[in-house]
C-alpha cells in the first residue's frame, strides 16, 4: 500500500514523543531529525523537506507547545498542518468555464494513466450530471484509439475520433466544434505519451493548446516513479503552463516522493489521485485527508463518505449499537463483510480506518480477497449458537469447524483470536472518539467534520 514505509517511520517518531510529559527542545530537534530521514527516504525532494523541517521546528518549539499538557500530540498536529500545507492545503477542483464546454487537456508521459485517466473523468463527471465527451487524440500507438472507444463504451460516455490521416490538431479542433454543436460540457482530450519528454511532443500539445485554448491542462503522472514524477512535471511545466496533477496509481507502494513534492516544486496543485485500473479508481484529491493519511490517523472522512453511498444506514446503525456496546458477534461479522465488500478493495478501506493500517503491520495481517473466503467459509461452518456466542466455541468445536471450512485448526484459531481483537479495539476505539474520550484536538476536529453519531466507519 501507497506511503508505507513514510507511516510507520512517521508513527514510530511520534509515538515516542506522544508518551512524554514534558518535550524538551532537545527532544524536538531529535524527532524532527528522524522525520527529516523519514521524509527523504519517501523520496521527497530535499529541497521541499529542508523547508518543510524549518517550519515545523519553528513551530514546534514554540511556546505552545511547551506549556501542553499532551506536546506530542500538539506537534503531530503541526506536522499534519505542514503535510496538509505542502500538498496545496486544501482541495483544488476541476475547472469549469462559464461559457462550455469546459476544455480539459490531458498530457504526460507513456504508459502514466492518461487513456484510463480521462475515461475515469467521464464517469466523475457523468456522476455529476455532466455530458462529457471524450476525444482520442493519441493517432500513434495502434489500439490508442480503440482503448478509448472501448472504455467509452463501457461508461457510455461519447468518443470523437477521426480516421486515419487526421493529426491530433485536427483531431481536437473538430472535437470542440462537436462537442459545441452537441451541448457537451466537458470535453476531455486524450493525447499521445512518449518515452522522454521531446520537442516534437510538446510543439503538438501546444498546438493542441493553441486551437482548443483548455481551461484545464492536467498533467498525468506515475506516483510509483517518484522524484521522476516531480522532474516530468517541472518541464511539463515550462512549456504548458499546466493546471494540475494527477496523480495515479497510488493504490501501489509508492513511497509518497512524488506527492509530497508536486505541488511544492511545480506550484500545481494535485486534482485527483486514481487508485486503481477500474473505471471508478479515481478520486478528487484533499490534501487534508491525504496527510491524516500518512501519518496512519486514517481518512475517516473518505470512509465516510463512501460508506454513505453503498451502505445500508439502519443496518449500520444497528450494528454500530453492537460495537458499542461488545454485542457483536459472528453473525454480524459476516454481514459486516458483505457490507465492507462493497467500499472496495479491503487493504484500502483498512488505510482509512486510523490505526488499522498499522494493525495490519503489526500482526502481519494480510488481508485478501481469498482471505475473506476462507475467513467466510469458516464463519458458515458455525452452528447457530457459536456464531451468536463466540465464547463458547472450544478446541472440539474449533476441530469441527476447521474439518467442515475446509481449513485448519490453526486457521480457526486465528480467525476466533482476531475477532477477540477486533472487538477489543471496536470497543476501545468507540471509548476513544465518544463523547467523554480524551481524544486529541485534531481527533475532536475530525469528530466534528464528521458530525455527531458518526463515530464508527459504517455509517
Ligand atoms: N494500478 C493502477 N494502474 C493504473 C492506474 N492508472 C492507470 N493504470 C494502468 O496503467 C496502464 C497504462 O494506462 P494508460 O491509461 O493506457 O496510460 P497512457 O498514459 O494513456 O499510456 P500511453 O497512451 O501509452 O502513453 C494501464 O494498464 C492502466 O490500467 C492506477 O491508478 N492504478
Ligand atoms: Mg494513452
Amino acid at each position: 500500500m501507497a506511503f508505507e514505509g513514510l507511516t510507520s517511520r512517521l508513527q514510530g517518531v511520534f509515538s515516542k514523543l506522544r508518551g512524554k510529559g514534558k518535550v524538551s527542545e532537545d527532544d524536538v530537534n531529535e524527532a524532527m531529525r528522524e522525520v527529516r530521514l523519514a521524509l527523504l527516504e519517501a523520496d521527497v525532494n530535499f529541497k521541499v523537506v529542508k523547508e518543510f523541517i524549518s517550519k515545523v521546528k519553528e513551530k514546534a518549539v514554540g511556546k505552545e507547545v511547551m506549556d501542553s499538557f499532551t506536546p506530542g500530540m500538539v506537534i503531530i498536529d503541526i506536522v499534519n498542518k505542514e503535510l496538509t500545507d505542502l500538498m496545496g492545503g486544501s482541495q483544488a477542483k476541476l475547472a469549469k468555464s462559464n461559457r462550455p464546454p469546459t476544455v480539459v487537456m490531458m498530457a504526460g508521459l507513456q504508459g502514466a494513466g492518461k487513456t484510463t485517466t480521462s475515461a475515469k473523468l467521464a464517469k466523475l463527471l457523468l456522476k455529476g450530471n455532466h455530458r462529457p465527451l471524450l476525444v482520442a487524440g493519441d493517432i500513434y500507438r495502434p489500439a490508442a484509439i480503440k482503448q478509448l472507444q472501448v472504455l467509452g463504451e463501457q461508461i457510455k460516455v461519447p468518443v470523437f475520433s477521426l480516421p486515419e490521416g487526421n493529426s491530433p490538431v485536427e483531431i481536437a479542433r473538430q472535437a470542440l466544434q462537436h462537442a459545441k454543436d452537441n451541448g457537451n460540457d466537458y470535453l476531455l482530450i486524450d493525447t499521445a505519451g512518449r518515452l522522454h519528454v521531446d520537442e516534437e511532443l510538446m510543439e503538438e500539445l501546444r498546438q493542441i493548446h493553441e486551437i482548443t485554448q483548455p481551461d484545464e491542462v492536467l498533467l498525468v503522472v506515475d506516483a510509483m516513479t517518484g522524484q521522476d514524477a516531480v522532474n516530468v512535471a517541472e518541464s511539463f511545466n515550462q512549456q504548458l503552463q499546466l493546471t494540475g496533477v494527477v496523480l495515479t496509481k497510488l493504490d501501489g507502494d509508492t513511497r509518497g516522493g512524488a506527492a509530497l513534492s508536486v505541488k511544492a516544486v511545480t506550484g500545481c496543485p494535485i486534482k485527483f489521485a486514481a487508485l486503481g485500473e477500474k473505471i471508478d479508481a479515481l478520486e478528487p484529491f484533499h490534501p487534508e485527508r491525504m496527510a491524516s493519511r500518512i501519518l496512519g490517523m486514517g481518512d475517516m472522512l473518505s470512509l465516510i463518505e463512501k460508506a454513505q453511498s453503498n451502505i445500508d444506514a439502519d443496518k449500520a446503525k444497528e450494528m454500530e449499537r453492537k460495537m458499542r456496546n461488545a454485542e457483536f458477534t459472528f453473525d454480524d461479522f459476516l454481514e459486516q463483510m458483505d457490507q465492507v465488500k462493497k467500499l472496495g478493495p479491503i487493504d484500502q478501506i483498512m488505510d482509512m480506518i486510523p490505526g488499522m493500517g498499522k494493525m495490519k503491520q503489526m500482526k502481519d495481517i494480510k488481508v485478501d480477497e481469498k482471505q475473506m473466503g476462507r475467513v467466510e467459509a469458516i464463519v458458515h461452518s458455525m452452528t447457530k449458537e457459536e456464531k451468536q456466542n463466540p465464547d463458547m466455541i472450544n478446541h472440539s468445536r474449533r476441530k469441527r469447524i476447521a474439518a467442515g471450512s475446509g481449513t485448519t485448526l490453526a486457521d480457526v484459531n486465528r480467525l476466533i483470536k482476531q475477532f477477540d481483537e477486533m472487538r477489543r479495539m471496536m470497543k476501545q476505539f468507540s471509548d476513544m472518539m465518544g463523547p467523554k474520550g480524551k481524544g486529541s484536538k485534531l481527533m475532536k476536529q475530525m469528530q466534528g467534520k464528521a458530525g455527531k453519531g458518526m463515530r464508527f466507519p459504517f455509517r
